[in-house]
């Protein structure tokens, strides 16, 4: 921390990893006393060399936004009031203990939303209250994401973990599909300023697919745009796979002796001709073999899905046909192509050889049966599990969410907003009072971004480049507030029957069992040592940063407790304000695989066992008007609508429809429109645009803002509509559990309100 020009005398900067989307930016905060009050590109960060976006930006305005709640809130008569942090806990401890004791572990509900991966109380405490809680009904955001992405990753690799990123530096190709950079700044693939990526790769000579029903700002910049109809991707892929096949352009390279059953892949696909997907897709035959071409052709290429491609019906076979497509062509796990990142926190690697494989579907949810997925039950299927009493055992009764929004961000919202309302008990650790957290009997407001410490633990395994940085935070806990870590550590106590014990406890528990099994590992850097001894060496000012020291020590990068004295340890990274660079990303395999053949298992039985549904889907036509997302740059999800400099102007809640169907239809622009979908209507007013395909309507998520019971003053001056509220949650990807978010069929109808 340094004084710097240009700002008052008791000003002083600090250095931030920015928390606000997954391309963990690093920030220079300007801070005044205890506020932020500017934030600029750390030119000297070791991964993101300056980049910034608006909402990084706006880290200040985000950080202070005086609607953030100070203290907790417990309900008293009905109310919420704000108590002290002891009142809080006992509470908690009070509502949650009686649920687990009389209905069991599996009535109290774990609701984990997406703020989680970007905080590191997030990453180091919810495990543990998974374990200790031992309930089933556990839900998050990854099944209205990516979970389709971690079961195809689980079924190829034997590790819904591995999931092989993009080398944007060094490609020659990129196939984009459902994703829009430009906007959400990547995801599944970490990379600050992914639009100077983008930029790069096509200045080097190389070029750019963009699959996408809408012209987004990420297809303005492509070689190539193809405007797909929503929701069939997995077709067209399939037919890719099936050109590779058909003119031998199947090239495995390196990658052959690791991979099994790519004869039996062949026969699989034998029905997804190009000609036969065309139809579906509504992509020329044509087009369809050029693709293929052209990826088999580029020098190195890498295919990358994300939303668009996994919150489908078959977001599970897409998600799947990626990968296949990247192992056909030899780019899986080559520079250039796709590869498995490998952070600093990894586990120690173990060497090469067969594991344990990824099962699905160990137990079901209760009312509609829908199979487990990487232990998760469907976010859709949250409200029935808690509002619907046949079945076997107890409903949910309780719930627990941190750093979750449902109520917008799942289906069916109107129907989550009484389910939760009808609980014997809530807790929510949220900074807002916002649609889900009003029906808390507990609100737990973790302290700002700029009052916590910060380090990345999931999305450095998702990153373009190996690299590890650590922040303390910049301000100093505020009087009367709580670290998040501290908070989660608390609720683990009290959520388990140790409710007032001393929260470093969780920490202590953590460490000595990671060591004490680290020591028994023949390929760990400490086997054979004294826990005890190594646990008295961890330095750090608490729980978390001995944690983190850990993690560090024993990880592939690792001082391994003296083994490898130049290796990382906190003390080390401490001393690198800006980050440590590891380098590109290196050709991992077959270390990777966990698979029970210790091979890349290309056609796994659940995605057989599916097929036949794919195989139908040549023959589906789509309802003749379908709905599909977006995100704006200046937005995040559904939490950052209060700060005034990130709402406005183009970031609203509007219908945007193509002008020919707007015609059709009758609709002029600015009109309000009744949109009708299976879980209810909403009203938005029509922005007329060629940017969407002609069938294809597109409302933004996270919006909402207009219910009762709220604190979050600026939002609901513009509250916008919930998008959610059209989908009444019985759409699903079912091997994934993932809610089907785009190509919904809708109707519309002209209103004579004005909005
Ligand atoms: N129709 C449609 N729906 C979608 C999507 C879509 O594309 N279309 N996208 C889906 C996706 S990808 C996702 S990830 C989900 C996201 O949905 P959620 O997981 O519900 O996440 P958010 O909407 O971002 O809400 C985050 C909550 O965390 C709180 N929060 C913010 N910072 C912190 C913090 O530091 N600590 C804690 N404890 N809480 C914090 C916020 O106040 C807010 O209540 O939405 C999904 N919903
Ligand atoms: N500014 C901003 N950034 C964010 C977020 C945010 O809300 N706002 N959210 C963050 C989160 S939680 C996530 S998960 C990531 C998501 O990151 P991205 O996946 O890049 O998200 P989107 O911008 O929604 O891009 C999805 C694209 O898929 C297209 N699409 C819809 N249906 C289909 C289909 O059937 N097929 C194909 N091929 N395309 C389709 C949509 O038109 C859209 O352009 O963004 C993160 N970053
Ligand atoms: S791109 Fe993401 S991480 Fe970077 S400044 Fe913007 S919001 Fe923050
Ligand atoms: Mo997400």
């Amino acid at each position: 921390m340094s004084r710097t020009s240009g700002t008052t005398p008791d000003s002083r900067t600090a250095l931030r990893v920015c928390p606000l989307c997954e391309a963990t930016c690093g920030l220079t905060l300007t801070i005044e006393g205890t506020r932020v009050t500017g934030a600029r590109g750390d030119r000297d960060d070791v991964f993101s060399k300056g980049f910034i976006c608006p909402k990084g930006a706006s880290f200040g305005a985000v950080d202070g936004d005086p609607d953030r709640l100070r203290a907790p809130l417990v309900r008293k008569d009905g109310e919420l009031r704000e108590a002290t942090w002891e009142e809080a806990f006992d509470a908690v401890a009070a509502g949650l203990r009686p649920v687990v004791e009389q209905y069991g572990p599996h009535a109290v509900g774990i609701v984990l939303g997406n703020p989680n991966v970007h905080t590191m109380a997030g990453a180091l405490y919810p495990p543990v209250l998974l374990t200790a809680l031992r309930t089933h009904s556990i839900f998050t955001a990854s099944t209205v994401d990516q979970m389709p992405k971690h079961v195809s990753s689980g079924l190829l690799y034997g590790d819904a973990n591995a999931i092989p990123v993009p080398d944007l530096d060094h490609t020659d190709h990129l196939l984009l599909i459902g994703a829009n950079p430009l906007e959400s700044n990547g995801s599944l693939c970490t990379a600050p300023d992914f639009p100077g990526k983008l930029k790069a790769l096509r200045a080097r000579g190389g070029t750019l697919t963009v699959i996408d029903p809408r012209r987004t700002r990420t297809a303005k910049l492509a070689d190539r745009h193809v405007a797909i109809r929503p929701g069939t991707d997995a077709l067209l892929l399939a037919a890719m796979a099936y050109v590779l096949f058909e003119e031998k352009l199947v090239d495995l390279g390196t990658l052959a002796p690791h991979v099994q059953d790519v004869d039996e892949l062949a026969d699989a696909v034998r029905d997804f001709t190009p000609e036969a997907a065309s139809e579906a897709c509504d992509v020329d035959a044509d087009t369809i073999r050029v693709l293929a071409r052209e990826l088999a052709a580029a020098p190195t290429a890498a295919v990358y899905g994300r939303i668009g491609s996994c919150t489908v019906p078959h977001g599970t076979l897409a998600s799947w046909l990626v990968d296949v497509l990247n192992i056909l062509t030899g780019n899986l796990d080559r520079a250039g192509g796709a590869l498995f990142p490998q952070a600093a926190t990894d586990k120690t690697p173990r060497p090469s050889g067969p594991g344990h494989g990824f099962a699905l579907g160990r137990w079901h949810s209760r009312v509609s049966r829908h199979p487990e997925a990487k232990g998760e039950l469907p976010l859709s299927a949250l409200a029935e599990e808690i509002d619907t009493a046949t079945g076997d055992g107890s409903p949910v009764r309780a719930v627990i969410a941190v750093a979750a929004n449902p109520v917008l961000s799942a289906p069916d919202g109107d129907r989550l907003d009484k389910a939760l309302d009808s609980l014997d008990f809530m807790v929510s650790v949220d900074p807002y009072l916002n649609e889900t957290s009003r029906h808390a009997h507990v609100v737990m407001p973790p302290p700002p971004p700029s009052q916590s410490a910060h380090h990345d633990f999931a999305f450095n395994t998702l990153a373009v480049r190996n690299q590890v940085r650590y922040n303390r935070p910049a301000v100093p806990l505020e009087p009367g507030r709580m670290a998040e870590t501290e908070i989660l550590a608390r609720l683990v106590l009290a959520a388990t029957g140790m409710h007032g014990a001393d929260p470093s406890a969780v920490d202590t528990m953590v460490i000595d069992s990671t060591l004490g099994k680290s020591v028994t590992e023949a390929h760990s850097p400490v086997h054979g040592r004294d826990p005890k001894e190594l646990a008295d060496q961890l330095t750090g000012d608490n729980g978390p940063e001995r944690r983190l020291d850990m993690m560090l020590r024993l990880g592939p990068y690792g001082e391994g407790f003296g083994a490898r004295p130049d290796g990382l340890s906190l003390a080390k990274l401490l001393a690198h304000p800006h980050g440590i660079d590891l380098g590109p990303l290196r050709p991992r395999l077959p270390q990777p695989l966990k698979t029970p053949s210790g091979k890349i298992e290309l056609l796994p039985g659940p995605i057989v066992d599916d097929l036949p549904r794919l195989r139908d889907a040549l023959r589906e036509r789509p309802a003749s008007l379908v709905l599909v997302g977006r995100r704006h740059l200046r937005s995040n999800n559904s939490w950052m609508h209060n700060v005034p400099a990130l709402t406005g102007g183009s970031n609203r809640c509007t219908l945007h429809i193509h002008p020919e169907d707007a015609e059709r239809l009758g609709l002029t622009d600015g009109v309000a429109v009744r949109v009708k979908g299976a879980g209810g209507e909403v009203m938005a007013p029509a922005e007329i645009t060629d940017a969407v395909r002609r069938g294809v309507v597109s409302l933004p998520h996270g919006w909402g803002h207009d219910r009762p019971g709220t604190r979050m003053s600026h939002a609901a001056l513009d509250p916008g509509v919930n998008v959610n509220q059209l989908l009444d949650g019985s759409l699903l990807d079912p091997l994934s559990g993932t809610a089907v978010l785009n190509g919904v069929p809708v109707e519309l109808a002209l209103t004579e309100t004005s909005l």
